[in-house]
């Protein structure tokens, strides 16, 4: 990155040229895949795909699990841009830095992402295994002013202040519901607030109590940054999690939330997960 810290247009668009110069592709839909998603790729036809760490400027991740690959093809014959693997802010990058796909994706052409992440569930109606098409989020890092927006700010991506009331797109999420329904999986999907947290530690029982009394439904480490980055860009957003672990809201209790446990349940919901995005994906490019 041209820049000591904060984005640098120049820096994003030669990301974004390196791509387009390589990829016949010119997809206006853009597909964070979080835990689960990552086969998502395996059935794109036309595929190209591109390592993190031969992209110029962006930044590559650590965490087992997360492959990092920009792959490009056609989902049921629609064109999309897919992340597979995502940086964390608890890797030690600097928030901004972690949101860098999304603004790569923006300068490639894309105009509508789709996000899907791994949470805890806080609600005491979800299950293990369960979806939760996000409505709002809480950006706990941001309260205590680690946004990725923080920085000089380039008009060329969006405004200084952009409004957040709005930033999962309603028409999106009521087309995730018809979605669900045609699919027959409404028992197990719900619609909820996502709080974000720092990570890498799990939550306290004092603290998953404390993020229950706020209003929120799941709690994850991703997310919140990269769908504020697009709301700024001005994209559309649709972005959905999957419950992999029930947080444990009672101190008598040997329970231990474990990353192994969150890449099997993920494992189990695959099929379902990618048949949400190709349908969504087709609704998207539509409109
Ligand atoms: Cl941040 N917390 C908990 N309790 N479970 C999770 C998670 C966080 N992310 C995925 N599963």
């Amino acid at each position: 990155m041209a820049a000591a810290e904060g984005f640098d247009y120049n820096a994003i668009k030669d990301s974004a040229n390196y791509l387009l110069d390589r990829t016949k592709h010119r997809p206006t839909i853009g597909i964070i895949c979080g835990s689960g998603l990552g086969s998502l790729v395996d059935h794109l036809t036309e595929r190209e795909s591109f390592s993190y760490e031969d992209i110029p400027n962006f930044p590559v991740s650590t965490v087992h699990g997360h492959d990092g690959r920009v792959v490009f093809g056609l989902l049921n014959g629609v064109p999309v841009m897919c992340m597979k693997g995502r940086v964390h802010r608890y890797e030690g990058y600097p928030m901004w830095k972690t949101t860098v796909p999304i603004r790569v994706m923006r300068l490639v052409g894309v105009s509508d992402v789709i996000i899907s992440t791994a949470t805890g569930g806080l609600n005491r109606g979800y299950k293990i295994g369960d979806v939760m098409i996000i409505k709002d989020h809480i950006n706990m890092p941001g309260f205590s002013g680690d946004s990725p927006l923080v920085g000089k700010n380039d008009e060329r991506f969006g405004p200084r202040f952009p409004g957040m009331s709005n930033a999962y797109d309603k028409q999106l999420r009521q087309e995730a519901k018809n979605v669900v329904k045609e699919m027959g999986i409404e028992e197990s999907v719900h619609e909820g607030v996502y709080v974000m947290l720092g990570g890498p530690s799990y939550e306290t029982v004092a603290e998953l109590r404390l993020l229950r009394l706020l209003g929120a439904d799941a709690v994850g480490m991703s997310t919140v940054a990269e769908v504020v980055v697009a709301r700024h860009c001005g994209m559309r957003v649709f972005a959905f999690s999957l419950i992999t672990n029930k947080c444990i809201m009672d101190w008598d209790t040997d329970d231990e939330p474990l990353h192994t446990e969150v890449i099997a349940v993920a494992e189990q919901r695959k099929h379902h997960l990618q048949e949400l995005v190709a349908r969504m994906a087709a609704r998207m490019v539509q409109k």
